[in-house]
Parts: structure tokens; sequence; C-alpha cells
């Protein structure tokens, strides 16, 4: 089934709403007024469907995941909900009756995004909400409805600059408010405890600060099948709002403290990405959205299920990292105090509804609560995690016979910590990473003493992203030539585009595969001039590094390389150089000062080489600002080169090496994280690899043994481009600016090493593997049959192979029949 969707109709909702809602003739009317037209007519198509899907939860009372996260980085709504119902083209048609200059793309860019995340975590959930819905599954995404997202990037100077995203400036026409639904928060006070007349002990939280949690739902449309799941935000309003003037002195005290916290509470996205800071405010809003969740749930569950020992077999939560593992606690919480079960009973049923997904073994990380804080802020919380602890310890005493020192190790609490990982683990009967080698990590390292005890509990599941948005939607050329090519089916089946593998000796395919790059290359090229007022040639390899900034993933690696290419050029002004242009988009969290530094350096290289008139031909380097999931969808369809340079054994998996390898791009990587097993799909001539393994790196780690000066001191050409980090030649009014970048790299103060992402050491193969990737472009049909080679080979990193395995695998989930 897909959506009812009557042209005349669509029209005729377009003029009412600019009518009633703006007054104006359509003529008149702004983009951004007809982009809300367009949205709620939109919105209007969904609705049927939409009640229809959470009617089927109502009456079928299926098995329902919950979707915990502290992140979702949604991106834009309308395009690609007209991909997914299917309407893209009635919809432009219809535009077009009613006589609308403006095209459809001028119009989604009036959409802002929904930047609820930071990065591959926050997307990493988009996506599968996605899957989720194409493939019928009964779910919620569970999260916060941030007043602002992630900040807006502004280069100015060349460094970063930080604006607040007021996304709900103009209203959100997705989002329907479910006041029905509102949940009580409490923080704070003290707990009291009695034994009644059986001799039951009793726990009553007392002289809490409460605040009441809204849902605001947004609906995820699934791919021509009407199945509408929902994005459930939370709000946060203080209770008694509109009574406060009738309140005594210290009542009024209370009730303003308390619209306080509700104001804060959901104001804003903490900005880190791989970076814990211990602050109260993120704490109580992951609390906040936890236990709006977990009651709602429990409460629907209880609407039709007597019996609560049942719970697990109707809800799941899935703990998008350790960032909700709270709601183990929180649901303990509700089935002992408020459903009166025992200790036992409470915990069997809780660690068969959780479960738990990591993303990082960076141990800055991982998070860990102060106790005091923690017992201050969560009274009733903390004495369960200090219950579960006490049991667990007992356990792996009494069970499974482990010393002293390795339960010392493994205690939840420990240190004045709360160690929400443990947390997460103990609570939950899974425990997955997010690609293969991350897993045995996982396993065999980081968390190697819970393997050993609960080896069961450990499964992985590697990540995927959707073909829906990131090739029928960004890459639209592309999606329309291989429906005809091998038809449409690949988009509910991505593995259907290993049927273009024979096309990639086909002259004509090749050649459209080739123009369409091009296209989208011209795209991306206008799109630069207009953002950054500089020209490239779309006949250069566009080589493209677009995530976040951090120092494992190695710009600063792919900057120390286009120096050396600089020099290369320098020396020898005659040679033959393929020209290039290095694209480079990243947010830096506001507080990691030496990410952005190496923002800085960036555009002080695109300044020097952009402007030198020896390289300029040859060298661009273009820094993108503000890289976000709208402008990921024009940068990615236009690569030539994706570049997946982290050091080996630090990305959990990575998420954009898919989308590149779906949009044609070839990887130049290391073995980390999925690009072992994109390696494993494409074969090795169809990938650059290079670098140290996940093992080396963790052996020289452990060893102490490496040594950057000696890498300084033998390789002339790392030699000298180090040195312009330090001679004032790429900051010329501030030659000391860039002095600690060349020291993070030699001599790192207060490291029991010398840089631990081991930059120097794996320079020089970085530099060699770009030599052969440089060459293998000069063959300009041999690449793209590699290009189409890595397409075809990308079905296995589609979300919904994810998530059906999540499904199959730990969840128990079944598609929903709804007709
Ligand atoms: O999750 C990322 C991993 O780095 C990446 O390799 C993986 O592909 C992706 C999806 O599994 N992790 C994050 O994006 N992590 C965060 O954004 C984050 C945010 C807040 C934190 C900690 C981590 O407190």
């Amino acid at each position: 089934m897909s959506y009812g969707f009557s042209k005349e109709k669509f029209k005729g909702e377009i003029l009412d709403h600019i009518r009633n809602f703006s007054r104006k003739t359509l003529e008149d009317a702004s983009p951004q007024e007809l982009y809300q037209a367009v949205a709620f007519a939109v919105r209007d198509v969904i609705t049927d469907e939409w009640i229809e899907t959470q009617h089927a939860y109502n009456t079928k009372t299926p098995k329902t995941l919950y979707y915990l996260s502290m992140e979702f980085l949604v991106g834009r709504a309308l395009g690609n909900n007209l991909v997914n119902m299917g309407i893209m083209s009635s919809v432009q048609e219809a535009l077009e009756e009613l006589n609308i200059k403006i095209d459809i793309n001028k119009i989604e860019d009036q959409e802002p995004d929904a930047g609820l995340g930071n990065g591959g975590l926050g997307r990493l959930a988009a996506c599968f909400l996605d899957s989720l819905s194409t493939l019928s599954y009964p779910a919620y995404g569970c999260g916060i409805r941030y007043n602002y997202g992630i900040f807006k990037q502004q280069i100015e100077d060349g460094y970063q600059v930080e604006y607040p995203d007021d996304w709900l400036a103009n209203g959100n026409p997705w989002e329907v408010k479910r006041n029905d639904n509102a949940q009580e928060i409490k923080f704070g006070g003290t707990v009291r405890n009695y034994m009644d007349e059986n001799g039951r002990l009793h726990f009553v939280q007392e002289n809490y600060d409460s605040v009441l949690a809204i849902p605001y739902d947004m609906p995820i449309v699934g791919y021509k099948n009407g199945f509408v799941n929902a994005l459930r935000l939370w709000d946060a309003e203080a209770p008694q709002k509109f009574v406060l003037r009738f309140f005594d002195q210290g009542a009024y005290e209370k009730a303003v403290e308390q619209q306080t916290l509700a104001k804060t509470l959901v104001e804003v996205l903490y900005p880190n990405d791989n970076h814990y800071k211990g602050k109260e405010l993120r704490l109580k809003q992951q609390y906040f959205f936890v236990s709006a969740t977990v009651q709602q749930a429990v409460a629907k569950f209880k609407r039709t299920n007597p019996n609560i020992y049942m719970l697990p077999e109707k809800v799941i939560f899935q703990m998008n990292d350790t960032h909700p593992a709270i709601a183990v606690a929180e649901l303990m919480r509700i089935l002992l105090d408020q459903e009166g079960l025992t200790w036992e009973d409470a915990f069997d049923i809780t660690s068969r509804t959780c479960a738990y997904t990591n993303h990082t073994i960076m141990i800055e990380a991982l998070e860990t609560w102060p106790i005091d804080l923690f017992q201050k802020l969560l009274p009733r919380i903390y004495q369960i995690i200090e219950e579960l602890n006490r049991r667990f310890c007992m356990e792996l005493r009494d069970v499974y016979h482990q010393p002293e020192h390795i339960i010392h190790n493994m205690s939840i609490i420990c240190d004045g910590q709360i160690k929400m990982a443990y947390l997460a683990i103990v609570g939950s009967f899974s425990v997955n990473g997010v690609a293969a080698i991350h897993t045995e990590i996982l396993k065999n390292n980081v968390l190697k003493n819970f393997y050993n005890i609960y080896p069961n509990k450990f499964n992985n599941k590697t990540n995927g992203i959707t073909q829906r948005r990131w090739l029928g939607h960004a890459n639209p050329e592309l999606a329309t030539l291989i429906t005809d090519t091998i038809g449409d089916k690949w988009y509910k089946d991505l593995t259907h585009l290993k049927k273009l593998v024979p096309y990639s000796k086909d002259k004509a395919f090749i050649e459209k595969f080739r123009d369409i790059k091009y296209n989208n290359k011209v795209r991306l090229a206008d799109y630069i001039k207009e953002h950054n007022g500089i020209v490239v040639n779309p006949d250069s390899i566009f080589d493209v590094q677009v995530k976040r900034l951090h120092e494992y993933k190695r710009q600063l690696m792919n900057v120390l390389h286009i120096l050396m290419l600089y020099n290369e050029i320098k020396a020898k002004p005659n040679g033959n150089y393929v020209p290039r242009t290095f694209i480079f988009g990243a947010k830096a969290a506001p507080g990691y000062t030496r990410a952005k530094l190496i923002i800085k350096l960036i555009n002080s290289v695109a300044d020097l080489v952009n402007n030198d008139p020896m390289t300029k031909d040859y060298l661009t380097v273009v820094f993108i600002e503000n890289y976000c999931v709208s402008n990921a969808e024009i940068i990615i369809p236009a690569a030539n080169v994706s570049e997946q340079i982290s050091t080996a054994s630090k990305e959990a998996s990575g998420t954009s090496n898919m989308k590149f390898m779906l949009n044609g791009a070839l990887t130049i990587g290391t073995l980390d994280g999925a690009n072992i097993e994109i390696f494993e799909e494409v074969g090795k001539d169809n990938i650059f690899i290079f670098g140290l393994t996940c093992e080396e790196v963790l052996n020289l780690y452990q060893s102490g043994q490496y040594n950057p000066w000696d890498i300084y001191h033998n390789d002339s050409e790392i030699h000298s481009i180090l040195n312009l980090l330090i001679n004032g030649a790429l900051s010329p009014k501030n030659p000391g600016l860039f002095v600690e970048l060349y020291e993070s790299l030699l001599n790192r103060a207060g490291d029991n090493l010398a840089d631990p992402y081991f930059i120097l050491k794996d320079l020089r193969a970085y530099h060699t593997a770009q030599k052969a990737l440089e060459y293998a472009y000069l063959d300009e049909v041999t690449w793209n049959q590699k290009a189409i080679i890595n397409t075809a080979c990308s079905g296995k990193f589609s979300s919904d192979r994810t998530i059906k395995q999540y499904a199959d695998e730990i969840w128990g989930l079944k598609p929903l029949k709804i007709k």
C-alpha cells in the first residue's frame, strides 16, 4: 500500500494554506511561506496512514521497539518524505501547474535541518528510523526536542565561530504535540522508606522538583508502504504553570525554580562528539527523556496487558550508547516501587528488556558520573544502582569466582564514580559493537572481563545507511540511471545493486556514470562558488574528508599530505600533475582547542596553495563551513575520493565511508572500522588501503616504542613540511600559531607517548597510497569501472540490513501488517 495522493486536492491545500496562514496570493508568497504550505500539504497526505499505523499498534499490540537516543540527526524531512512516499514527480507537477516559479530544490532549501545530533551516532539513529518504517517494524525513536540543535559554524578569518541553531524559529510543520502523553519527571529531594503491615519495604521520593515531559511526534515515513512510525521528542514544561500567582512565598520560589529547570533542561544539545564532560545538566537531560519514555512505555503496555511479567515479550529498550543507560535503573524503579515486584523479578524483566549498543572505545568518551552529583539529583535511582552493583559484585565472587582485583575493575561504582557502560552491560541481554573489528576489540580488549563472564551477550551489528536519502534523494540522476538499468528494487533491497557489476564493462553505462559524477561535481562547484567564493575545477580529483573534527580522524594527516604535494610542485614546477581539489567539512567541539586550530590550519593551507601562482592550477583546498546533513547530500555525490584515514582501532565503524561508496567514490583508508568490510566487498583493486593495522596500533601503543623524531630526522620531505608549521610560512602575522600542532606530532606533554594517533608513522604510507590513487585516476575508464564496482558492492551497507539483523537477532521484532 502506498500513500493516497490526489494532485488536485494537494494543489487546493497549498492555495488554502497560503491564503489562511500567509494571507497572500501565491505569487506574493515568499519561498519560506511556500515551503510551509507544501510541508503542511504533504503532512496531510501522510496523516491517514500515520493514524492507521498507530491504530494498528493499539489494536494488535505488537512487540515494540523504543530506540532511546540523545541524538537524532535527521536533517530535512520534506525531500526525503517525497522520495519515500513516491510522490516527488507528482508534487513537482502540481507546483508547475500552480505556476510556482521556484523549483522544488529551492523550496526544500527553506527547511532548516533538524540538527539534533553531533555526528555518526546521531545520524545512525536517523537512518535506523527510516529503515524501521520501511521494513514495517513497530518502533518509536525517543529523544529530546532541543530548542537549539548542533551549532551553526561560520569560518571567520579562518577560525571556527559558533552560532546558535534556532531551528524552531519558523515553527516545525512536521511535529504534533501530544499533551495526553505528558509524564512527570522528578529530580532531587530525599527518599523516605517505611515498612507496611506485611513487612514490605517501600521507598518514597519526597521534596523533589518536578518537570513535565510533553512529547512532540514527527512522522517517519516508510518507503512506499504506508507505514508511519513516530520520532517522539520530549519537551519540558513546568508543572502548574498557570497557578503561579496563587502561591505563597515558599511555593512561589519552588515554582520559579521548576520553571527555570524546565526551560534550561531541553535548551541545547551538548556539542561534544566522542568526548565526555560530566555536566549536571547533561545528566538531567538523560534522566528526563529516559524516564519519560520508560514511564510512558510501561503505561502503554499496561493498558492492554494486565501481566507485567510479559513486558519483555512486548517492549524493547535499545540504548544508543551509554547516554540513556539510566533506563536500566529507571525500569527497575518502576517495577520495584510502582509495580511492587521483588528485586529478582524486577531484574529479570529489566535485563530481558534492555539492550545496549557501544559506539566507541575511546577512553575519553566513556561516561562516568561522580556519586555525589548523581545521588543529589537522583537519590532513588542511585540507591538502585548501588544495590544492583552490590549484587553484581557478589555474583562475580560467588558464581564466577573472580579474584578481587577483577571485581574491583568490573564494579559499576568505583573510586567515587558510576560507570555507565558497566551499568548498561549488567542491565542488558545484548551488547553490540557497530563493525566487526570494533566488536572484536570490545570482546578482546576493552570489555574483555565482561565478555569472559557473559560471552552470549556480545554480538556485532555492522552499521548501515539508508539508500533512500543517500542515493534516492541526494543523487537523483544516479538513482534514475540505476533504476533504468536494473529496475527499482534497490530502494527496498540494496543488494540488487550487485546487478550493476556487469555494467562496469559496458561502455555506454560507464559514460553515463561518468557524466553524472561530473554533473554532481558541477553542482558542488556551484555551491562552493556561492559559499566560499572559490572557483574549483570539476575535472580535478574531488578528494573529500567530511566528518567531525577529531585528532583520531586525522584531518591533520590529510593537511600534511597536501603540504607534501605543495612542496613537490614548488620543487618541480614543470612536472606533470593531476589537478586535485581537497574538500573538508568539519565541526569542532567548541571547547576542543586543538581541533579548532586544525581548522585554522586547513584554511591557512588553503590560502597558501590557492593563491600561489605555481600551485593554484593543480591544488585547491576548500573548507566548506557548517557541514551538516543537507550539505552532505550535495558534497558526497560529487566525491571521487573518500578519505577514511582514522588511526586503526579508533573509528568504531564510520558511516560516511558507506555513503561515499554508494555514490561511486573510491576509499583511501586505513584498516579500521567498517573500512575493513568495505575492503572485503570491493576487493583490493577498488580501494586504497594503507597504514598500521589495529593490532599494530595497539601493540605500538602498549610498547611505548613510538618515536616520531626518527621519522622527522630520516624523511627529508616530512621534515620540511613540519618546518612549515613552525617557520611562519603559514601564518606570517603570527609565526608561532601552529607550533602547538607541530609539538603534538612530536612531543606530547603529559601523555605517555608522543602522538597517540601515529600521524607521522602513517604519513609516508598515506603519501604512497595517494600516489597510486592519482595514477589510477589518469585512466578515466578504469577509474570509472572501479567507481561503479564500489556502488555495485555497497548492498551490505544498507541500514535495512542492519535493522533486520537487530530485529531478528536482538529484538525479536516482526514486521507488522497493517491491512
Ligand atoms: O558512532 C560514532 C563513531 O565514532 C563512529 O565510528 C560510528 O560509525 C558512529 C555510529 O555507530 N560515535 C559518535 O558519533 N559519538 C558521538 O557522537 C558521541 C556524542 C556524545 C558523547 C559521546 C559520543 O558523549
